[in-house]
């Protein structure tokens, strides 16, 4: 045995640098596979990695992003994941091509990538997420239900450890992507341009008049003008609680703010129990082609 650096095996730490080469292969194949729903895989990715993090419990410590648990059956199968199958594959490429980062790591940097290269604000990240075995699934029914309303809202995201104004900035990110029936069952986006992270949901909260929409689908409401955008109950339920509302109206008035928080609260949502080590640096990456 030496301690002579210069003939013990070199192990491969990996450093910011190779971090931003995973951020950019993922921001590459964002714009490659343009045919994809509305034209981009970034909201379905954000959507992977806020479920990989909202089953956090803050009593017991289980769940958060630690883990990458959803690649096996239960946490896979449970109703509230249907179609992040999607997600996952499309970071098979990327986790063959960069072997070294966990999966819990590239789930989490790929919700990050999505939100920047979807003129989102930057989300500050940092890696040491370890990947755990089946045994970690947590149980079902950990993340909102669409169909329930205030009080269930603040069940679950208070046991994750958020508060009232927490709860209403990461609403904000239903300005990207949509419903869609062979998934949730529920149907349509939530604003006119869901591949760009605004303000917008918030805005059209306030300002459109909602009606349910008539169909043979699970409740939910559409826009009367043109019938085209929807809110899930959970939804409208941020602007018939008072407090949650006053959120609402702030985020409205003003996207810099809206940024500001939304950006704040994700890194937060993102790193709920992991044990980063002492010391773990935390980095912006650059976008690519935002
Ligand atoms: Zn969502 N979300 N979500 N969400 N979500 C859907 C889609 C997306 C709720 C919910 O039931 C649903 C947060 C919070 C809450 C995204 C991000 C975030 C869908 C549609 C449903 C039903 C799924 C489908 O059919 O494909 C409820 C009840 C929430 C409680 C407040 C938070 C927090 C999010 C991130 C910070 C995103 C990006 C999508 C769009 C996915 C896509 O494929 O387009």
């Amino acid at each position: 045995y030496s301690n002579d650096s210069s003939v013990a095996p070199k192990l491969f730490v990996p450093k910011f640098e190779d971090y931003q080469k995973v951020y950019n292969e993922i921001a590459n194949r964002l714009e490659e596979k343009e045919d994809y729903d509305d034209g981009s895989y970034g909201p379905v990715l954000v959507r992977l990695a806020w479920h990989a993090s909202g089953t956090y419990d803050k009593e017991t410590g289980t769940g958060g992003s630690n883990g990458a648990t959803m690649r096996f059956s239960p946490e896979s199968d449970h109703g509230a994941n249907a179609g992040l199958k999607a997600a996952r594959d499309f970071l098979e490429p990327v986790k063959a091509k960069f072997p070294w980062i966990t999966y819990s790591d590239l789930w989490i940097l790929a919700g990050v990538c999505a939100i920047q290269e979807m003129m989102g604000p930057t989300v500050p990240y940092r890696a040491g997420r370890q990947d755990r075995d089946v045994a970690a699934c947590t149980p079902d029914g950990r993340l909102p239900d669409a169909a329930q309303a205030q009080d269930h809202l603040r069940n679950i995201f208070y046991r994750m450890g958020f508060n009232d104004q927490e709860i209403v900035a990461l609403c904000g990110a239903h300005a990207l992507g949509r419903c869609h029936s062979d998934r949730s069952g529920y149907s349509g986006p939530w604003t006119f341009s869901p591949t760009v992270l605004t303000n917008d949901y918030y805005k059209l909260l306030l300002e459109e008049k909602w009606q349910w929409k008539k169909w043979n689908g699970p409740k939910q409401y559409e826009d009367k003008k043109t019938q085209t955008l929807m809110m899930l109950p959970a939804d409208m339920a941020i602007i018939q609680d008072k407090k949650f509302k006053e959120w609402v109206k702030v985020y409205a008035a003003d996207n810099d703010k809206f940024f500001q928080d939304f950006s704040a609260v994700v890194k937060k949502l993102f790193e709920l129990g992991v044990p980063f080590k002492e010391g773990t640096e935390t980095w912006t990456f650059k976008p690519v082609n935002a």
